[in-house]
């Protein structure tokens, strides 16, 4: 087994897949070579550390380790622990890997210590945390805590037209076995996700681990626009239906309309013009939209203010516009009790929101949940600038471990 304890070390061991030349940083999408090279890696070092490894009808990895003596199935009361290995388009190599990796070492440090299972406890890897491949964000978390229904996910398409149910079933899994696995939770008695903070407050608090408080409301959504396509240079001014314009229209209101109310956040980060010629007027244009805000109010009259802006501009023009949601996480707080029971391992360990979304955020509704932040010196995230320090690194290695041993031995 290699880098025993050290989470450092084995985020160097995968650092070399599914890196992305082109854009920089990371590209990892959900069962695209790099993250099955990823799932591979995790498989090895889990069966290295003598956990049970399996996949789930909803492709999510769980690597048990049992209560000794214990009937191997009889997992009702287990610990939960782990994160994502798929990333974003030129993402940073922290954004999930780190929450993975620091459970590995977290149990070879609970293994080093003698600890002895009072419950039993797993690492979980969701897939599609990022929705970078088929648009639902915190697909697997969802598909485990049902928020999501099965049918609709097999549907599901990529940017090349594939299903989720024809891209699993490539991986090796059953579609039909999507959305078969929600029993999983019964066994769940928490869930604590580790992840690089994406932000900046544990640098203005200049503190290595902090526990966390909230995650703000936050959707996407898909704002489509037909117009009609023709020739850049016969077609006059007046003669147009362009729905580039509208698309400019739209992502000038994205970001008017979140300026407009506090701390909102509006984001349209995804664009695609078609066919996609200088010298050819577009037919159509996609625009992908994320609104996030502390109130999931705020989030909807935004996305509401939008839309109504984008008809406006849509009629102008003569183009027809269809506004589609693609996904949407009310704002979470976090398990009280449990964060209280983790500050025993942590004392005085500070609690931030955040505006980023997580697995964790999902299974919140449905299992006492906690998060952990390791503190990223640039703040920046979904990007290749996003990092974590190995001493901090290992200062969350470390809280984990304190909070795992707490929550497995009582
Ligand atoms: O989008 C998010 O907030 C998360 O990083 N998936
Ligand atoms: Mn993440
Ligand atoms: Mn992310
Ligand atoms: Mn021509």
């Amino acid at each position: 087994m290699s880098a025993h304890g050290d989470a450092n070390a084995l985020l160097a061991e995968i650092a070399h897949i599914g890196v992305d030349a082109e854009r920089g940083g990371y590209t990892r999408l959900v069962f695209s070579p790099a993250e099955l090279m990823l799932r591979d890696w995790f498989t090895q070092q889990a069966a290295a550390r003598r956990l049970d490894v399996e996949t789930d009808g909803n492709g999510i990895m769980w690597a048990w380790w049992d209560v000794p003596g214990r009937d191997p199935g009889d997992r009702h009361d287990a610990i939960v622990t782990g994160s994502h290995l798929d990333s974003v388009p030129g993402g940073g190599g922290f954004d999930g890997p780190l929450g993975v990796v620091s459970a590995l070492a977290a149990v070879d440090r609970l293994r080093n210590c003698g600890v002895t299972l009072r419950r039993p406890l797993a690492v979980a890897v969701f897939p599609e945390e990022e929705g970078s491949r088929f648009g639902v964000a915190c697909l697997g978390s969802r598909l485990l805590a049902g928020a999501v229904d099965p049918e609709r996910v097999r549907r599901l398409s990529d940017e090349s037209g594939r299903s989720y149910a024809e891209v699993a079933a490539d991986a090796g899994f059953d579609p039909a076995r999507i959305g078969a696995d929600t029993d999983r939770l019964a066994e769940v008695s928490a869930f604590v996700e580790l992840h690089v903070e994406q932000g900046r407050g544990l640098v203005d608090l200049d503190r290595p681990v902090a526990l966390a408080g909230a995650i703000i409301a936050h959707g996407r959504w898909h704002l489509r626009i037909e117009g009609r396509g023709d020739h850049a240079g016969a077609t006059r001014m007046a003669d147009r239906q362009d729905p580039v314009v509208v698309a400019a229209d739209a992502i000038r209101s994205v970001r008017e309309r979140a300026l407009a109310v506090d701390d909102a956040r509006g984001t349209v980060g995804r664009l695609k013009v078609t066919p996609g010629g200088t010298n050819v007027i577009a037919s159509s244009a996609d625009l992908w939209i994320d609104v996030r805000h502390r109130s999931e109010e705020a989030v909807r009259r935004i996305i509401a203010e939008v839309t109504a802006d984008a008809e406006r501009a849509a009629a102008a023009e003569g183009c027809a516009v269809v506004m589609t949601e693609q996904s949407f996480s009310p704002t979470v707080a976090f398990d009280e009790d449990l964060r209280a029971l983790m500050r025993g391992a942590l004392p005085g360990a500070p609690v931030l929101d955040t505006g980023a979304g997580h697995d964790a955020g999902v299974l919140a509704a449905v299992v006492p949940t906690a998060m952990l932040f390791v503190r990223n010196p640039t703040g920046a995230s979904h990007t290749p600038a996003e990092t974590a320090g190995a001493a901090d690194v290992a200062a969350g290695v470390d809280a984990l471990t304190a909070v795992l041993e707490h929550l497995l031995t009582r």
